[in-house]
């Protein structure tokens, strides 16, 4: 609660959530090259490997009770399988589609049809970048963005989906 007035009272959403977790689950997606995070190009993406994106991510999603799960692919048809798959099981979808981002209508509507909110998450601040990557299409179909970040930004994405799950389910 931030303030009261009159009888009306003011909240601000928080995240993580405040008060008891509220259960979900949530499909992390990492599309073409991801794999390679940790490799190279640290200066742009960080050092952090893929799989200790996810490490940080489990433990994050543990924390606030939601059940977690993570995919990576090269494959623009197995990312819209995955999505498909995700409409009436997952609460909240998070997405980082690389370089698919810039390119994939097929991506864009698998997220509409599924009607999952969905966080479009980049690691390096697109719109800084050069002008191709500047564009998504993705971000068309998605709830929020978040963008910049590195790493990090997939944790806060994962509060961010809990606060998405809490105002879903909220009484
Ligand atoms: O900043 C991001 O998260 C991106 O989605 C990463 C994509 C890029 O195409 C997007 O424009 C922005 C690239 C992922 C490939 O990552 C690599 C990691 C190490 C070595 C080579 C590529």
């Amino acid at each position: 609660m931030v303030g009261k007035r009159a009888g009306v009272i003011y909240t601000v959403d928080s995240v993580p959530p405040a008060g008891n977790p509220v259960p979900g689950t949530v499909l992390i997606l990492n599309g073409p090259n991801l794999n390679l995070l940790g490799t190279r190009e640290p200066e742009v993406y960080g050092r952090a490997s893929l799989a200790d994106i996810e490490a940080m991510c489990r433990s994050r999603a543990d924390e606030l009770g939601l059940k977690l799960e993570f995919r990576q692919s090269n494959h623009e048809g197995e990312l819209v399988d995955w999505i498909q798959a995700a409409r009436g099981r997952v609460d909240v979808l998070i997405i980082n589609p690389a370089a698919y981002t810039h390119t994939s209508v097929a991506l864009l509507d698998a997220v509409m049809a599924a009607q999952v909110p969905t966080i479009e998450v980049h690691l390096s601040h697109i719109a800084k970048r050069e002008e191709f990557r500047r564009h998504s299409y993705v971000s068309l179909g998605a709830r929020g963005l978040i963008t910049g970040f590195g790493a990090a930004g997939y944790r806060l994405a994962v509060e961010a989906a809990a606060l998405l799950i809490q105002q879903a389910k909220a009484p």
